[in-house]
């Protein structure tokens, strides 16, 4: 039998466990920057993929479980190519994994971090992840080898040489694009701030929050961390946020007051799209 659910087979004999490294990866793949196709097509193409864009490798028991979380507002296009491109790639590793789209409902300015906080405590409600990846829904991995697991110890940065920035890491404490973190290490770091409304900054208060909490980033080599990302115009309602430079000196006090224990939203719907987890949430808007 299949074991295509969520949960273990109902009956036969357990599966062994994956291999590692997966004997199904391929290395570096050339990735389409837009996808024509409709969800159901893409759906189509992934039969083993679940409600709620959860899977399972069939035929071995997997050794790790990893949420996806992806911040999202009106950008249907990239979405449809982060699916089609990021569905078959985690398949390939033979990972347990779910994706997740932390969708800001209504016009204020959009808050990246704060739906990451969102997308980490509802995705914990639903499974014992043992890994969470924070992913930008316009950035596509270009190497399977790159998988979609987490250190032990420490938080790791995993889109280290996109082609925007010719393939090089812009500075060595960028920590934007796609990230992952353990549980463990996301409590530790009380999580990401709620305060950056807007464009910019966040990204360096969570990679300040790693240091200041007595963790470093760990990351891939540079010749497997490629990425492409989807060439865009800054959206409307992400403005360039002007406080981040006064947020960013403020993260050494702020951090442990301001993060996952305090964070507050009101969550309007929750559904199992065929391809992902739909999550819509009221964070509020900027003071
Ligand atoms: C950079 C970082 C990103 C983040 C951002 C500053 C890279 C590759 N990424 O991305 O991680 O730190 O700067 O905030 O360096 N989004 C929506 N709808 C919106 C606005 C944003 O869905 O209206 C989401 C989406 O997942 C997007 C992400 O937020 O990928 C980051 O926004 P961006 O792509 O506009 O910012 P960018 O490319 O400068
Ligand atoms: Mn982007």
């Amino acid at each position: 039998p299949r074991n295509v659910g969520t949960g273990p087979p109902p009956t036969g004999p357990p599966l062994k466990d994956c291999q590692i490294p997966s004997p199904l990866l391929v290395g570096p793949v050339s990735v389409r920057l837009s996808s024509t196709l409709s969800m159901e097509e893409i759906r189509q193409r992934n039969p083993l993929v679940q409600p709620g864009g959860r899977y399972r490798p069939p035929d071995c028991e997997p050794r790790h479980h990893t949420a996806i979380i992806v911040p999202y507002r009106n950008r249907q296009t990239h979405l449809r190519t982060l699916l089609y491109h990021l569905h078959p790639f985690l398949q390939r590793q033979q990972i347990h994994y779910s994706i997740y789209i932390v969708q800001q409902w209504g016009n204020s300015t959009f808050n990246r971090a704060k739906l990451l906080n969102v997308g980490v405590r509802e995705a914990l409600r639903d499974e014992d992840w043992s890994c969470i990846f924070l992913h930008d829904v316009d950035l596509l991995p270009e190497n399977d080898h790159n998988t979609y697991t987490c250190h032990k110890q420490f938080p790791t940065h995993l889109s280290v040489a996109m082609d925007k920035f010719r393939y090089r890491l812009p500075y060595p404490q960028y920590f934007g694009g796609v990230s992952a973190v353990t549980p463990d290490q996301y409590m530790k770091m009380n999580g990401f701030p709620n305060q950056y409304w807007g464009w910019g900054g966040e990204d360096d208060d969570i990679a300040a929050r790693v240091r200041l909490s007595g963790m470093k980033i760990v990351r891939p080599p540079v010749a497997i961390g490629h990425y492409k990302m989807i060439k865009h115009k800054g959206d409307r309602g992400n403005e360039r946020n002007p406080r981040r430079f006064d947020l960013l000196k403020r993260t050494r006090l702020n951090w442990r007051s301001d993060g996952l224990n305090s964070l507050t939203y009101e969550l309007l719907s929750k559904e199992l799209e065929p391809l992902y987890t739909n999550l819509t949430v009221n964070i509020g808007d900027d003071p």
